[in-house]
Order: structure tokens, then sequence, then C-alpha cells
């Protein structure tokens, strides 16, 4: 049985299982790595990142490449288009969604607990996603989906991705650009009663919480800190060697 190496809080794993969920895959089990986050993690996984998919002892990382992988598996229910240039669409709004919003978003997320904002990161990265959900209004579309009048790939990249705008963005101390994009507002209220977007939006909350939790307690900082001091001292060890 293939299995699914991935976390509720991760956005980038999210858009993976909501396509799992949307073709109604029963066959691939979904799972918290034991090892994540410490130098095993790495040494089995180069990038260090989840998702990753285990096909029976094949490690497949990137989520873009396993939404494809999986498609081509499974390819009824389609989640892409009826022809290339429909598949073309679909890919080019997935992309905003993961490597112009999602990233952004990743990369910004420290900022939020940092005990001294980066402002010069927070410009940047910020400008970043508030310009390119101005880009996403004047192509996204107008009937409740991203794409083509039905749920896609581009929808799976663009819930999780709206979902970081929408939490995270302001622990920057920027505003939320959605509600002045009207367009991408009214998706977002469309998408979100989709099953298997509801179905990751309440995951990805409970992981939020989870890690507002732990971050309000202290442990996840001790966590951090620990997991760096372990990453530290075993690439040192490697240069040792
Ligand atoms: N490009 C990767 C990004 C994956 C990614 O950044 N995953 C995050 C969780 S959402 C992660 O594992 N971060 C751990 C780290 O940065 O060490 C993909 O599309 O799968």
């Amino acid at each position: 049985m293939m299995k699914l190496y991935s976390g509720d809080l991760s956005p980038y794993s999210a858009r993976v299982r909501m396509q799992i969920y949307a073709k109604g895959l029963t066959d691939i089990a979904i799972e918290r790595p034991a090892t994540f986050g410490t130098p095993k993690f790495r040494e089995q996984f180069p990038i260090g990142r989840i998702p990753v998919l285990d096909i029976d002892g094949d490690m497949m990382p990137e989520s873009e490449v396993i939404a494809e992988y999986l498609e081509e598996l499974h390819p009824t229910p389609s989640l892409l288009g009826a022809n290339p240039r429909e598949n073309a669409q679909v890919r080019t709004l997935a992309r905003i969604g993961d490597i112009y919003v999602m990233n952004n978003m990743f990369m910004l997320s420290p900022q939020t607990r940092a005990a001294t904002r980066n402002e010069g990161i927070v410009e940047l990265l910020g400008g970043q996603v508030i310009r390119n959900i101005k880009a996403l209004d004047r192509m996204i579309g107008t009937d409740g989906f991203a794409c083509l009048g039905r749920l896609t790939l581009a929808d799976c990249a663009l819930v999780p991705a709206m979902f970081l705008v929408e939490n995270v963005l302001s622990g920057t101390g920027l505003e939320n650009p959605i509600p002045k994009a009207a367009k991408v507002a009214a998706y977002w209220e469309a998408i979100k009663t989709q099953e298997p977007a509801a179905k990751i939006l309440v995951e990805l909350h409970r992981g939020l919480e989870e890690r507002r939790e732990l971050i309000r307690s202290g442990a996840f900082e001790k966590m951090m800190a620990a997991a760096k001091q372990a990453m530290d001292a075993a690439e040192k060890a490697e240069g040792a060697t």
C-alpha cells in the first residue's frame, strides 16, 4: 500500500490530500513521519520536506510531482483538463497557488513568531503575496472553481494557499488582501463548500490550533532549538568524515 507522509498544517501535503479526497482514492495511507524535523528524516529524504509519497519504499518528494503522478496513475475522475490547452490552464493556476503564493507564505511564516520581525523579509515576501493575489484576481474562474467550472488540481493548490493568506499573513502585520480582490474573495467563499476543500480546511485549522498552543506554551521554541542543535551536530559530524 502506498503511504503519503503528511502533516495537518503542511499546506503542500494538504494539496495532495485534497486531490486524494476528490479522486476518492482509498488505497493511500496518510501518515505523519515519526522522524520529521530530525537529521534522520533528512538522511531518508534529502530535501527534508513533506509531502513524500512512499511507493513500497520508493520515495517521491514534491507535491506537484506527486499530484501529476497520481493523475497519471488514476486518470478518472480527472482533475486535469480535457485537452492540452485546458491542462496548461489548470497547471498555470496551480503554479500561482504553489510558487507565487504558498512558497512566499511558507517562507514568511517564521516572521509571525519572531521576537523581532525582519521588516525587509515581510516587505519582500508579503509584497509578492499581495501582488500575486491581485494577479490571481484577473485569472480566477467566476463560477466557484479556479477554472473549467469543476474541481481541478488548480483548486487543490489554491485552497491551502488561500488558507495561509487568510490565517497567517496578519501575524506579520500585513492586511489580508483577499477581501479587496473581489473575484478571489468570491472564489474562496464558494470553493470552501466543496467537500474535499472543506475536509482539508478542517485538518489545516486543527494543525494551526495545535501549533498555536505549542507556541503559547513555549514548547515550539524548545522543539525548534533542539531540532537545530541536532541538525548542526549531524552536519558537523558529516563534515568530520
Ligand atoms: N516544494 C515542496 C515544498 C514542501 C514544503 O516546504 N513542506 C514543508 C511543510 S508544508 C516542510 O516539510 N518543511 C520542513 C522544512 O522546511 O524543514 C513541495 O511542493 O512539496
